[in-house]
């Protein structure tokens, strides 16, 4: 079996970018080891604070971003932290070569019921500074905290997937996830449904339809409220998620955030072959207006993206 350290040599000669990853992969197995007994602790309770979105922190949100910290200070490689639990960017005093965005635990609100939660992160060159593009991502990935802890990872070529063993070792299970061009399934939060504009009204419609409609296939629906399962789950048998613009998000731009949600999933699912949009252009070529900017979010298999677009592109 390839370990992590064993496939990051072969991804990059970059010792710097290699560390970046190892950071993340430690800081994660960390909390996988807080979040598997936090209920003994009470841990998944309210922490009393409000984060920069408004939200209300449990105390894992603000233990996870400590711990991400912690990881990312120690690191000469790393410059800056931008993550969702903290108002302004993190200025290290290392000038490192690289800029890490986080979700340190998202899907928090599923812990009291523990559903897979999970930590997203995103790694940009420091040269580019805090407000960049995600097609200059040079490294990305998530750990997904689930019966397995799963971590999925893109450097340089295919998305690979790594299991965190009884040892604290990342084995590889996967060597190159792809997500099929075609799919029967779809992920979208339905109870919104009043709120949708007319191309995610007119795309859901047709696949209820099922075999009798203009999709012409059965279609069947996943929503976990936990973008990391439910991106998990596209990259191993494809599907489609969507939190798309809607009459109640459009003030904020979106629901999810481009810098440390958005961009690393597109990311990950167009190196595994899938597409990316906000509806109306790729998500990894929207322009960056601040490190907690939210857009829509559609990706997951090319021939449901495609069908997405073509209703956005009809007006
Ligand atoms: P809703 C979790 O809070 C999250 O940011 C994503 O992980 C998840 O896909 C989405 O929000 C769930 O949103 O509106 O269904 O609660």
């Amino acid at each position: 079996m390839t370990t992590l350290a064993q496939w990051l040599v072969a991804e990059t000669e970059d010792a710097a970018l290699r560390s970046v990853v190892v950071s993340m992969a430690d800081a994660s197995a960390e909390l996988a080891a807080v979040l598997r007994v936090a209920p003994i602790a009470g841990q998944t309770g309210l922490a009393g604070h409000t984060n920069v979105q408004g939200e209300a922190q449990k105390a894992l949100d603000v233990i996870s971003n400590d711990v991400v910290l912690k990881h990312l200070r120690e690191n000469p490689a790393v410059s800056v932290l931008i993550s969702e639990e903290l108002d302004d960017a993190v200025h290290f005093e290392n000038q490192g070569a690289f800029i890490v965005a986080t979700d340190p635990l998202d899907g928090s609100s599923n812990l009291d019921v523990n559903v897979t939660v999970g930590t997203i992160f995103s790694v940009l060159p420091s040269a580019g500074g805090l407000l960049q593009k995600g097609r200059a991502q040079v490294a990305a990935g998530f750990v997904a905290y689930g019966p397995a802890t799963s971590m999925v990872l893109r450097i340089a070529g295919d998305v690979s997937v790594f299991t965190l063993d009884g040892g604290g070792e990342w084995v590889q299970v996967v060597a190159a996830a792809t997500v099929p061009e075609a799919s029967g399934e779809f992920a979208i939060n339905t109870a919104r449904e009043r709120f949708w504009d007319a191309a995610t009204l007119g795309y859901v419609k047709e696949n209820i339809a099922g075999e009798a409609g203009p999709a012409g296939k059965r279609y069947n629906m996943r929503w976990v409220g936990s973008m990391v399962a439910d991106i998990l789950r596209i990259l191993m048998r494809g599907g489609i998620f969507l939190y798309p613009l809607d009459s109640e998000t459009t003030s904020k731009g979106g629901r999810l955030r481009l810098l440390y949600e958005a961009n690393p999933m597109a990311w990950l699912v167009e190196g595994a072959g899938g597409r990316s949009t906000t509806g109306r252009q790729d998500i990894l070529d929207v322009e960056p207006t601040g490190i907690h900017q939210r857009v829509p979010v559609i990706l997951g298999s090319a021939e449901e993206v495609r069908r997405v677009e073509d209703w956005y592109a009809r007006g």
